[in-house]
């Protein structure tokens, strides 16, 4: 009697489960790696996703985050998810601008400087950016803007020649473009270094979002904070191709249907951030303003130098993009 009553609660629970289309045996379990810490908007909202995955596909697919580049180092993680090691995570598209021009298109300074703007460029960008993830076995699940760049430095700047000469921390090839252009001298630093390189000296200056400023303690090392507002880079999350047409297509249709409410609830959150942490910055001590117009005016001719090579190097990729953008 016992006997029966519990196969047929098996049963039913198998009834269920398939119905929900999650089989109970297929239980999977995904490390995914990110370049920032955890309380970063970013890896706040990626920690929101991996819920939202497991709890609507019942447990069957759980993801792990490790942030802070703990488990691979953000240069890393592309190759790393591409070759399957880790089968999802997370990087700044414009990391990988080496590769093909479509991934620094967020990071040319002035082409896109607000959230609207910067959504519309994504957009035209996604069907060459996708295209070019797919020859390489990776799916884009979603992207998020960082909130929008400035400059940071230690003593106040009036003009790009007060910039000369000057250590200036990079994040991807177009900040070492700028820093170059301004005659300053480029070293890449990721966000979890960044409080080092500043207190020991390997760095003077940078350019980032009131984000980064905030959550690496800009205050403890820098004076001045000037709202460029010079561009929109964008984080995004990619997933091994192999390894998510491996899953149920019901954990399949899952994760897409998380990627696209993470997508939303992150350019949100974004935007949120731009003030919040703007008014964080001021709160600890830094200057906060926009920039002379004379600092302004020569980044901005830098951003022209900029644009013209971007779209030399994109070829007809770009020029469509562009078209598609200015429409
Ligand atoms: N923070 C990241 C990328 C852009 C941003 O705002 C960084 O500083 O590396």
């Amino acid at each position: 009697m016992l006997k029966t009553n519990r196969l047929l609660a098996a049963g039913a629970a198998f009834v269920a489960a398939s119905v929900m289309g999650f089989a109970a045996s297929a239980q999977t379990k995904w490390d995914m790696p990110t370049p920032y810490g955890d309380t970063n908007f970013h890896t706040v909202n990626i920690a929101k996703f991996a819920e939202d995955v497991a709890a609507s596909t019942d447990g069957a697919l759980t993801i792990q985050i490790h942030s802070a580049g703990s488990l691979l180092k953000h240069p890393e993680i592309k190759n790393g998810v591409r070759k399957g090691v880790v089968p999802i995570g997370e990087v700044l598209i414009s990391r990988l601008s080496n590769e093909d021009p479509v991934f620094a298109l967020d990071s040319v300074p002035f082409l896109a400087t607000s959230y609207d703007a910067s959504m519309k460029l994504y957009q035209a960008s996604k069907p060459v950016l996708e295209k070019k993830l797919e020859e390489q076995g990776l799916k884009l699940l979603f992207a998020v803007p960082w909130p929008p760049q400035g400059i940071y430095t230690k003593e106040a700047v009036d003009s790009i020649d007060d910039l000369k000469g000057m250590r200036f921390r990079a994040y991807n090839a177009s900040t070492e473009r700028i820093a170059q252009l301004a005659g300053a001298v480029p070293t890449q630093v990721e966000v979890p270094d960044l409080p080092t390189a500043f207190s020991t000296g390997r760095v003077q200056a940078m350019i980032t979002s009131p984000s980064t400023g905030a959550n690496s303690k800009a205050w403890d090392y820098l004076g001045y904070y000037y709202d460029a507002q010079a561009w929109l880079p964008k984080n995004m999350v990619i997933v091994n191709k192999a390894a998510f047409e491996a899953l149920p297509d019901a954990v399949q249709t899952a994760v897409l249907e998380a990627a696209a409410k993470a997508e939303t609830s992150g350019w949100e959150a974004s935007k949120n951030e731009t003030a919040e942490k703007t008014q964080m910055l001021v709160d600890n001590g830094i200057e906060v303003s926009a920039p002379s117009k004379d600092l302004q005016d020569g980044f901005k001719a830098i951003g022209k130098t900029m644009v013209s090579e971007w779209q030399e190097q994109a070829g007809d990729d770009g020029k469509a993009i562009i078209e598609a953008f200015s429409k």
